[in-house]
């Protein structure tokens, strides 16, 4: 484990002043976008669940700014801010969870299980853990082709006790392929608590056993991340293989918006309220005089009107025709 001081991690970045405003932006544009579609559930717009990425958005954010054009995302579904740190525009994403007929899946999905050839982000199979032989599978075809790309994917607490876990770490690192697996330990798959999930201290114990470098990080922190990401993705590039991601969150909500979370002892919320990643790289931003209270109106204005004109858009936008049931389900 080489977890890093907070010192270091400020100070070699090479991020500037500008980056780290667009990290903030990205953040607060997932929470907006989050709060959206929270609000649009209530209303009975949604035709599926919500699934809220609350208290994920360093993790995301901070994971896919690392990434250059040519990489490959796999996200879960809890990463929307990585698709927007990919440039996927909330109009897309906003048509793809009302399911109308113009969003990206043109209405077969209600959330993020879309492909996005251009931004190269192939979006989540609902079968937890079935993304990550394929993404192994991008990581050797990227390396046959010479393309220079790492791809990223993610994994929950829970995900990660499927059998695919094992197969795909495994060829990753017997190909020393260039992969990186974030597993987004989050406390809880569902209603089972992460004691109840595995034996082990901590699951970033697993990437000795695969004979990959494994790094637990503080999620909530996106230097933290971002930092960790770099290394992964530079030895990645350099041929090196693999590595496993610890990055310790907490899911802030329900499952998803049906599931008022119950089962969450008291106080554990309140305790996580105190680490909210938004809040802290804020914080940070203002103690460094990054940012300023009014540069944060000024982002807070554009965010909701980005999330509003998205809202609106998708709101009125049609469902798709029922005649266009067939087209799409095989490949050309
Ligand atoms: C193989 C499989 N089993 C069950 C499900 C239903 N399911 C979807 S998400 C989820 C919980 C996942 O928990 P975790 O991996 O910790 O991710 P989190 O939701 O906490 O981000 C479950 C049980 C599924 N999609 N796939
Ligand atoms: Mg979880």
């Amino acid at each position: 484990m080489n977890k890093s001081s907070k010192k270091e991690i400020k100070n070699d970045l090479g991020l500037t002043a500008d980056d780290y405003l667009t990290m903030y932006r990205l953040m607060r544009l997932t929470r907006q976008f989050d709060q959206g579609i929270i609000r649009l559930y209530r209303q009975n717009k949604m035709l599926g669940g919500a699934y809220s990425g609350w208290g994920n958005e360093a993790t995301a954010v901070g994971s896919a700014y690392a990434m250059m054009p040519q990489d490959y995302l796999y996200p879960m579904h809890r990463d929307i801010g990585a698709h927007f740190t990919r440039g996927q525009s909330a109009r897309a994403l906003m048509l793809n969870h009302l399911a109308k007929g113009e969003g990206p899946t043109k209405g077969r999905d209600g959330t993020g299980h879309y492909y996005d050839k251009s931004l190269r982000i192939v979006g989540n199979i609902s079968h937890l853990a079935a993304m990550i032989p394929q993404a192994v599978g991008t990581a050797l075809a990227a390396v046959k082709k010479k393309e220079n790309a790492i791809v990223l994917n993610y994994i929950g607490d829970g995900g990660m006790n499927v059998g695919e876990f094992h197969e795909g770490l495994n060829m990753a690192a017997v190909w020393k392929l260039p992969f990186i697996l974030i597993i987004e330990n989050n406390q809880y798959a569902y209603s089972t608590p992460t004691h109840l999930q595995y034996a082990c201290e901590s699951p970033v114990d697993r990437a000795a056993g695969y004979g990959m470098p494994g790094v637990k990080i503080d999620g909530t922190d996106i230097l933290e991340v971002y930092r960790t990401c770099k290394e992964a993705f530079e030895r990645a590039r350099a041929g090196e293989g693999p590595t496993l991601i610890e990055s310790v969150t907490m899911r802030m909500r329900g499952h998803a918006e049906h599931d008022a979370h119950e089962y969450y002892p008291k106080g554990l919320l309140e305790k996580w309220e105190k680490k909210d990643p938004i809040v802290q790289f804020e914080t940070f931003l203002l103690k460094e005089k990054i940012l300023t209270d009014k540069k944060i109106k000024e982002i807070e204005t554009s965010v909701i009107a980005e999330i509003d004109e998205a809202i609106e858009y998708a709101d009125k936008a049609p469902y798709p025709n029922g005649a266009d049931a067939e087209l799409g389900v095989y490949a050309d």
